[in-house]
């Protein structure tokens, strides 16, 4: 291939990455379905829709970077092309092996090795320490415990007495008892299990996490929430829910040959629909109960 064709390859590359990229952050579909119900928020090919409190912060995060990384991709292709023209083969000239000394060089290396130290100190740290080193106060907080297993997510919310059942391993069953609740716990008595998780708007959420097999990953993107579920461990996260909605969990860790199918719907309510429902969900277990004795 002659040099000349190498340089238009190249260029025609550079502009069609130039002209795709906008269309593909402004362009939108549809929002993917889980177990036949809608989920709110227009899903493109930019960010998904974000509806916690914290999230803006995580988002302006993700867009000074993708900003960045773009000048960076467009300072070394433009570099690239450069190359090719300056110091393709001609008659009467011949290759130099001597190292380059630019001036240009060097500073825009210290420039680069700066922002990118900006980034991190000056921008991603105060944000991961306001939204990530200290969970919101328990009494205030909507408090879940969540349950991974291939391919399912559990919740358990600790019911009127605000206090969790004792739970063991052992005591483990699929059908009758799928978070191993002791049955002689009398905090145990009230709570409530569901696979759908529900929460109140405008209210913070603590979920712990725990997993009854393989490493699993919760996943809320609506929440910029990504936490990986790690069996034998126990691991909080948080977030402040500001629209009512109905959202998916996802598992965003491989695990296991039915991962895709690792999705529950998570939605956020007024506090008297999350009540009722509760209510609801409790009453369906108690009725479970009654059947089996
Ligand atoms: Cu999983």
């Amino acid at each position: 291939m002659n040099r000349s064709r190498i340089i238009g390859i190249a260029a025609a590359l550079l502009v069609g990455v130039c002209l795709i990229a906008p269309s593909i952050v402004l362009g939108q579909t549809e929002a993917p379905a889980v177990s036949g119900n809608a989920i709110d928020g227009d899903y493109g090919y930019g960010l998904p829709p974000m509806v916690s409190k914290d999230g803006q912060r995580v988002d302006d995060l993700i867009i000074i970077v993708h900003w960045f990384m773009s000048a960076l991709f467009m300072g070394w292709a433009i570099f690239f092309v450069y190359c090719l023209m300056r110091f393709r083969a001609r008659a009467g000239h011949k290759a130099a092996y001597d190292p380059i000394k630019a001036k240009v060089s060097k500073y825009s290396e210290i420039g680069v090795a700066a922002f990118e130290a900006f980034l991190l100190i000056g921008l991603s740290m105060p944000i991961w320490a306001a939204t990530k080193s200290e969970p919101p106060p328990e009494t205030e907080a909507t408090h879940v415990r969540v349950v991974a297993e291939q391919f399912q997510w559990n919740f358990h919310y600790p019911g009127a007495d605000g206090k969790f059942g004792k739970t063991a391993a052992d005591l483990v069953d699929t059908v009758d008892n799928p978070l191993g609740l002791d049955p002689n716990d009398p905090a145990a008595e009230d709570d409530v299990y569901a696979t759908e998780l529900h929460l109140p708007v405008n209210k913070p959420v603590i979920c712990d996490l725990t997993s009854k097999d393989v490493i699993h990953s919760f996943s809320l993107t609506v929440m910029r929430v990504k936490q990986d579920v790690i069996p034998g461990m126990r691991i909080p996260v948080w977030f402040t829910p500001v629209k009512e909605g109905r959202y998916e969990v996802a598992c965003a860790q491989l695990c296991g040959n039915n991962h895709y199918s690792m999705r529950a719907e998570m939605v956020i309510e007024d506090d008297a629909s999350f009540a009722t429902w509760l209510e609801e969900v409790g009453i369906v277990e108690e009725f479970d109960e009654d059947e089996l004795d």
